[in-house]
């Protein structure tokens, strides 16, 4: 897995990936194992949430996904409500709710609460992004306004298979892209750099032997 490879590359903390590590609820066990036997090769905390293409629904993949094999490196965070995820090590805490059903009326952010402020504060949101001014009839919606309103020190967007920016009003917030390459772009995966003088800042890494377009 690629980016499994650029996590021990980069030698980072922390990997984040948020939602649809798998395509489908039908994904057959061998894959399963592969993916798991690529998340075992880190230690470093690897934190995954659900997202529409492996939402936690009855069918649910993850019923077939034993991450406490792969390692105690690995939180699944699964609460559809919401649940915060405590680092200290890091001095890194990470707020998620796990995607159930992808319809209009799920709010990827609704209910998100602000954690000790001694921390790094870091969002995972599965979503449809909508910039200010704009409607969607789309489904896991997050408007930018609520983006502002989060506050977080970073916001890890996922969902659409490419890179973007979406920050607004100081909270930095991106899409991470596809570790495949699609829709006309470079696959690629995002290194988040948390300063405590000049916060987030982002670099994206190509992956795979991809090369920038
Ligand atoms: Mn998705």
């Amino acid at each position: 897995m690629a980016v499994v490879d650029a996590a021990l590359a980069q030698r980072v903390d922390a990997l984040l990936i948020v939602g649809d590590l798998f395509d489908s609820s039908r994904v057959k066990a061998p894959q399963i194992l592969d993916a798991l036997e690529q998340l075992a090769r880190l230690t470093i905390p690897t934190i995954v949430t659900s997202g529409n293409h492996d939402c936690l629904d009855q069918t649910s993949v993850y019923q077939r996904v034993p991450f406490a094999e792969a390692g105690g490196h690995i939180y699944f965070m699964d609460d559809p409500e919401g649940s915060r995820l405590t680092l200290d090590e890091l001095r890194l805490s990470i707020w998620s709710k796990a995607l159930v059903d992808h319809h209009p009326g799920h709010r990827p952010v609704e209910g998100y609460e602000p954690p000790d402020p001694s921390y790094w504060n870091v969002v995972l949101a599965h979503a449809h992004y909508v910039p200010e001014g704009e409607r969607s009839d789309r489904s896991s919606l997050i408007h930018e306004s609520e983006i502002a309103a989060l506050g977080c020190d970073y916001l890890a967007l996922g969902h659409w298979h490419r890179f973007l920016d979406c920050s607004v009003d100081g909270v930095p917030a991106f899409y991470s892209g596809c570790p495949s390459e699609a829709g006309g772009t470079f696959a690629s995966a995002n290194l988040v750099l948390l300063d405590e003088a000049s916060g987030a800042r982002v670099e994206r890494i190509p992956l795979d032997g991809d090369t920038p377009d």
